[in-house]
């Protein structure tokens, strides 16, 4: 299992070629707050879209440089989202990171974390799931890494319109994760707390499990604030932070665990 004893998570910061305020936000992020970690854990949409690693643009690469430099200092890990889940170790590896699966256990400031995306949580979500378990099945995957980049630049618009229509149909509800999936989840883990993104809604919660009380840290998007989170032996810290103007102090203390 990995072990640190000070790491900073950051999920969902979407990054396109469209916000350069967010690209901005996340290169000062890198400079000013990484630094002060073992290691920086990304949890899933980092990118707005990934159509596969031989599509990688500059804009691409040079995110990928930046996350090298910090790995000579750190470790980098990497876990993919609904967004960017084609994502694979040929662009993992110019980015100096590990790719995490989902879920996954690991040891932060001497406790276990678990540490996941989230959208396979939001298990009221049925004809989400169903396109999940079809769409990052390994032979599906290796197929869809095998069509031309013109399909599969135009499956991913069509993907993006789909995810755009649900949010703004109002089903709000579906959008968070099931508490039962949640439960169920930490059931497993009966040691550790769970850390996710995803749903955009920054929080810290307490399930009541069988093992006692379980917390959940979820991790905010990046849009006009951005997130991260601080897991430290002295405090876990979910902080926020403006993007147009990122001032790294503190913006919420958490609750020390
Ligand atoms: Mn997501």
């Amino acid at each position: 299992m990995h072990r640190f004893a000070r790491a900073v998570l950051i999920s969902d910061l979407h990054l396109c070629t469209s916000r350069p305020d967010i690209t901005r936000a996340f290169h000062v992020f890198i400079d000013e707050v990484a630094p002060r970690y073992d290691a920086l854990f990304i949890l899933g949409d980092f990118f707005e879209y990934w159509v596969g690693d031989d599509a990688a643009t500059d804009f691409h690469r040079s995110i990928a440089e930046r996350l090298k430099q910090c790995s000579t200092h750190q470790a980098v890990f990497l876990m993919v989202g609904n967004r960017d889940f084609a994502l694979g170790e040929h662009f993992a590896n110019l980015c100096g990171a590990t790719l995490l699966p989902d879920p996954s256990t690991v040891e932060l400031a001497e406790q276990n974390w678990l540490l996941s995306h989230g959208d396979a949580l939001c298990t009221e979500d049925v004809g989400y799931q169903r396109y999940r378990r079809f769409i990052r099945h390994p032979w599906v995957l290796a197929t869809l890494r095998r069509l031309p980049l013109k399909w599969r630049l135009a499956l991913a618009e069509r993907l993006r319109q789909n995810s755009r229509q649900r949010y703004q149909s109002g089903r709000t509800g579906l959008v968070d994760v099931t508490d039962s999936a949640v439960v169920a989840l930490l059931n497993q883990h009966p040691n550790s707390h769970l850390i996710h993104g995803h749903t955009h809604l920054a929080d810290w919660h307490h399930h009541t499990t069988a093992n006692g009380q379980q917390d959940r840290l979820v991790l905010g998007d990046w849009h006009h604030y951005g997130w991260y989170l601080s897991v430290q032996p002295e405090a876990t810290e979910l902080h926020r932070f403006a993007i147009e103007d990122p001032e790294f102090e503190p913006a919420q203390a958490g609750v020390p665990l």
